[in-house]
């Protein structure tokens, strides 16, 4: 029934720092401690959502979670910043759920036994940083998404053997997104030098959870070599829409046969973009969509336009008629702490009962693109160093950003 794909984006927050919080995320580590640009980050993530609706795809937008966390550290004894060490200070203040393709698995109603919308928010426990999104996550969700229409699950016990990170590392493919699709699932495999951050324990469950068919659900195994090359998520190393399927070479262990005869597979070789580059340039955490008006393109990081051998493989894909363009945009704030396009949007397939279900006030049309920038140009300072994090005044600016923003948005923030 008129089943669109639509994408909620996470606002970039107004604590928006460098803190090298993610062992294992090779451009958080490479950028630890320098200065970070909040307000450029915030706009280049604005713009990348205004850009895709102009395209006439369904946006939304999630906004970013309180910083500093303040239950956090009361939980911990903390009543002022004063005496937190810097470790906790960093943690507390990151505004990671920008991140949102880590907020949630989604599976639409076309999949699901009881033809309902199945969420489940990814708890994950793999950095304390991220940890504390779990809970304020599934909030935004409920609230974005009420009614009959949906199914909202508690995020999996959190605890190591249920390490879950959402969306990141699931894909869907099917004929249409009207149709019933073959959802997989990517979890780590035993690696030596950086963690693995998804289990196969977690992604069964929330494949149980969903209420999937078992025949359409599909469990690949990222390959060791590649999470120690960086690839601390699946959508650094494929990426998928409708029939369409991109991977790299050596993002998987045992992929031979694991994919229904009926879709597109696209292998990038070693050869053509090694691994380096493609943790480098983040190329498959582009986002493949289809245009309303038939033929999909990439909205892929700048830095692949820098990337010859990257750049390539794009102009293959458009020579063999997979795509039909490549957009190149700029969210290199978000991109120094390891995240591109692709991890910045949560997709949800909703057919028309579900869309009208949906909260009207966070879906992106030209007014709310103006009054978001406004709010952006009015609250956010345009430099954080490590040591700004000590300022007092930062958590107060940072306060008063969102409740104005809670206003704006009609979303309950805590
Ligand atoms: O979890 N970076 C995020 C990047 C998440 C990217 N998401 C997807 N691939 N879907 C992470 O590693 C760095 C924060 C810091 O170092 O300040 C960070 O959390």
């Amino acid at each position: 029934m008129n089943a669109i794909e639509a994408n909620i984006d996470g606002l970039i927050g107004p604590t928006h720092n460098y803190a090298g919080l993610s062992f294992g995320n090779v451009a958080s580590a490479k950028h630890a401690l320098s200065v970070s640009n909040p307000k450029q980050a915030a706009l280049q993530g604005l713009r990348k959502m205004k850009f895709l609706s102009d395209m006439g795809i369904a946006q939304m937008v999630m906004p970013p979670q309180p910083r500093p966390d303040w239950q956090a550290l009361q939980q911990l004894g903390f009543n002022s910043l004063d005496t937190v060490p810097d470790s906790l200070l960093h943690s507390f203040y990151s505004a990671s759920s920008m991140w949102a393709a880590n907020a949630a698995t989604i599976s639409p109603s076309s999949d699901t036994a009881d033809g309902k919308v199945h969420i489940t928010p990814a708890n994950l426990i793999s950095k304390l940083h991220r940890s504390i999104e779990a809970a304020t996550t599934a909030h935004y969700l409920k609230q974005i998404f009420p009614g009959p229409h949906f199914v909202h699950h508690p995020p999996l016990p959190a605890q190591a053997s249920f390490a879950d990170e959402g969306a990141a590392n699931h894909m869907r493919l099917c004929s249409s997104h009207a149709a019933k699709g073959t959802e997989i699932f990517v979890y780590g495999g035993k690696s030596v030098k950086y963690p693995a951050r998804q289990t196969l324990v977690a992604s069964e469950a929330i494949a149980r959870l969903h209420s999937l068919d078992p025949q359409n659900a599909v469990f690949l195994c990222q390959s060791p070599q590649a999470i120690d090359a960086g690839v601390f998520h699946n959508d650094v190393i494929a990426m998928s829409n409708e029939r369409l399927f991109i991977y790299h070479e050596k993002a998987y262990e045992g992929f031979h046969g694991k994919l229904d005869a009926g879709y597109i597979v696209v292998k990038i070789s070693e050869k053509e973009l090694p691994i380096h580059d493609a943790v480098g340039t983040y190329f498959f955490n582009s986002q493949l969509i289809t245009l309303p008006k038939g033929g999909m393109v990439v909205i892929a990081p700048k830095e692949c336009e820098e990337n010859t051998k990257a750049k390539i493989c794009f102009d293959r894909l458009i020579t063999q008629g997979h795509i039909k363009a490549v957009h190149y945009l700029d969210v290199r704030e978000s991109m120094k702490n390891g995240g591109g396009p692709a991890c910045l949007r949560l997709r949800v397939v909703l057919n028309k009962n579900e869309r009208q279900a949906v909260i009207p006030s966070i879906w992106l049309h030209e007014n709310l693109y103006d009054q978001l920038c406004r709010w952006i140009e009015k609250n956010y300072r345009d430099r954080i160093t490590p040591e700004d994090l000590r300022d007092p005044s930062l958590a107060e600016e940072s306060q008063r950003a969102l409740n104005e923003l809670s206003d704006i948005l009609k979303i309950n923030i805590p």
